[in-house]
């Protein structure tokens, strides 16, 4: 508009103006004044328009360049997880089971063998409600039992999953489960854990080994180091922890010059005692029993400065083990003619592995920096 109008060489209006030194005075007092007002209010029009165009950042906005492409929203490091998870389970014939993160008692506790007087009870301290419902089945006949439970574990879906589906039955519980914990790099009041059943006939430690092992080497390698140590839940009998080599710090452990173990994470050494390798495995990947004083099986190294394993070179990732007889007449099956394994693993914890993230906290923190990372 400033060009075609007040353009200096050919603008409509300059060249009126231009024109005005050749008419007679009494044109020039006609047209003069109007050209003039005529030339400032353009003038004072292409200004406002000029300075809207510009912007508050002073650069010049170009209307005509594609507009920003909308941000899409991206899936969390643990869903991305969960999804490889659920998806190499369900290809091994397990389904995939859920339940209410608000629980009953019963179904958290009571059924697991875990009595409100059983001191396993104070491992998971949980939130409870005020509520009482009876909503939730209720088989003990104690009146405590019918609180509600932030669950604590996704150990009550045992029950329910036997209930509903009967034996034989393979399925894993993604699911989120609640503690009044004191955080820390490696422990946070909300997270995830997967539970796991195998329930048919003559069920043993060894399928669960077995299963277990194909599960951590599918998603973090097959360099992965696994041990198994005896454990205590009162649902499992017997029952084993088992641990992943920390892969915060794997590679600061192995140039540190206080680092006795094999350099390799696959070799690990052989235990002090015990009976060696679970069923003879040549990767010597398993220990258990007793182990070794090397740096490698249970002291804390001191060069190395892991927040998440503080130096010891191994994560506790997962309870399990064959499920007690109590638990499945809890959940209607004969324990005479049926036997299973169940493991429960922190699912948060497997991603913080995968993912090299050094902080718990971070998972729920809702940073975008972090978050945007996945
Ligand atoms: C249990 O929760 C049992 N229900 C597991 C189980 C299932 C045993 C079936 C036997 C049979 P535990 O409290 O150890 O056990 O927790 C299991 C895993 O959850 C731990 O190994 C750890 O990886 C993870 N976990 C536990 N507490 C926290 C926490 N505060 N923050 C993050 N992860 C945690």
């Amino acid at each position: 508009m400033r060009a075609k109008y007040l353009g200096r060489s050919d603008g409509a209006l300059t060249l009126v103006l231009r024109k005005l030194g050749s008419l007679t005075l009494d044109e020039r007092k006609k047209i003069g004044p109007v050209a003039q007002a005529l030339k400032e209010k353009l003038e004072q029009l292409c200004d406002a328009q000029e300075t809207q165009l510009l912007g508050l950042g002073g650069s010049v906005v170009d209307a005509t360049l594609p507009s920003l492409a909308p941000e899409t929203g991206h899936l969390h490091p643990v869903t991305l997880v969960r999804w490889q998870l659920e998806d190499l389970f369900t290809r091994m014939g397990f389904v995939i089971v859920d339940g209410p993160e608000v629980e009953s008692e019963w179904y958290n506790f009571d059924a697991l063998n875990m009595p409100s007087w059983h001191p396993a009870r104070d491992m998971q301290d949980t939130f409870y409600t005020e509520v009482q419902s009876s909503k939730f089945k209720v088989q003990s006949d104690e009146v405590a039992a019918q609180r509600l439970v932030l669950r604590t574990q996704t150990s009550p879906v045992q029950i329910r999953a036997m209930e509903k589906y009967g034996v034989p039955l393979r399925c894993i519980v993604p699911g989120r489960v609640y503690r009044n914990e004191a955080t820390d790099a490696r422990h946070e009041n909300t997270f995830w854990q997967i539970e796991g059943l195998m329930i048919d006939r003559d069920i043993s430690l060894a399928h669960l080994i077995s299963i277990s092992k194909i599960f951590l080497r599918d998603l973090l390698g097959e360099r992965i180091g696994i041990r198994v140590r005896p454990g205590y839940f009162p649902f499992t009998e017997p029952s084993i922890e088992m641990d992943i080599t920390c892969q915060l710090c794997a590679d600061q452990r192995r140039s540190s010059s206080r680092f006795a173990g094999p350099k390799s994470q696959t070799r690990l050494p052989k235990p002090v005692t015990g009976n060696g390798n679970i069923h003879g495995d040549k990767d010597a990947q398993f220990m258990y029993g007793v182990f070794s004083k090397d740096g490698y099986g249970g002291q804390v190294n001191a060069d190395v400065k892991c927040p998440v394993c503080k130096g010891m070179g191994w994560l506790e990732f997962m309870g399990a083990g064959l499920m007690h007889p109590f638990v499945l007449k809890s959940g209607g099956v004969d324990p005479k003619k049926y036997s299973g394994f169940a493991f429960g693993f922190g699912l948060t914890r497997l991603a913080m592995m995968k993912y090299g993230i050094g902080d718990i906290r971070m998972m729920m923190s809702g940073n975008l920096r972090f978050l945007e990372q996945f």
